[in-house]
């Protein structure tokens, strides 16, 4: 009886001391790393670190961040075929008169690559370098 009563002190006392032992939901939150650069102006580029579940989508890391980091704020627009278009990043928007919008790329090792689809369906992995970077597109013939 005192080993049980001693048992399910440990466990409450676990719970109560580890954080988020009580809130944490799923599995382990991988980190990534947001870059904001603008190729239009000579804002100084920014770089954030926030976090993904595993197998969670990109628009989850920066909901994330934008809840943590009062530097950071995006918007979202839905299209009815491909979903989630970046909209905004902090006050900045594509445009299409202008022709302007957010590229999303993905670094390593120096190398960049464009993804091959929005934020709400990319996939981060653990460690990856997400560029959110404002740009110009050129009008298809
Ligand atoms: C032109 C084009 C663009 C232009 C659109 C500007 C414009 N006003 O024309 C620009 C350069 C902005 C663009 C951007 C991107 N695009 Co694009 N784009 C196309 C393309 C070649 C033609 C679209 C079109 O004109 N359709 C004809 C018009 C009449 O129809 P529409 O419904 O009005 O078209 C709109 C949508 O297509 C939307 N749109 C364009 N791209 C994307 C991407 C996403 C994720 C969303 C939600 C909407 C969207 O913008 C168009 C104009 O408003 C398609 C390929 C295709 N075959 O559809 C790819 C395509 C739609 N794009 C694609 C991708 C991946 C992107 C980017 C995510 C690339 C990147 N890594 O940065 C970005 C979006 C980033 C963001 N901010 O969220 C993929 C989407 C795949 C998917 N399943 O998600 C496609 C299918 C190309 C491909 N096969 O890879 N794109």
């Amino acid at each position: 009886m005192a080993l049980r009563t001693a048992a399910l002190l440990s466990m409450v006392l676990f719970l109560l001391l580890t954080p988020g032992a009580l809130t944490a939901k799923g599995p382990a939150s991988p980190h990534i790393r947001v870059s904001v650069e603008n190729d239009l102006s000579n804002v100084t580029p920014e770089s954030y670190a926030s976090s993904v579940v595993e197998g969670g989508v990109l628009l989850g890391a920066l909901r994330r961040l934008q809840e943590a980091q009062q530097g950071f704020k995006f918007t979202v627009k839905e299209d009815p075929d491909f979903g989630l278009l970046l909209e905004s990043v902090n006050g900045v928007a594509g445009n299409e008169r202008e022709q302007t919008y957010w590229e999303i790329l993905s670094e390593n090792s120096g190398e960049f690559s464009r993804l091959d689809v929005g934020i709400g369906c990319y996939t981060p992995k653990p460690g990856e370098h997400i560029i959110l970077r404002f740009s110009t597109w050129i009008p298809q013939q």
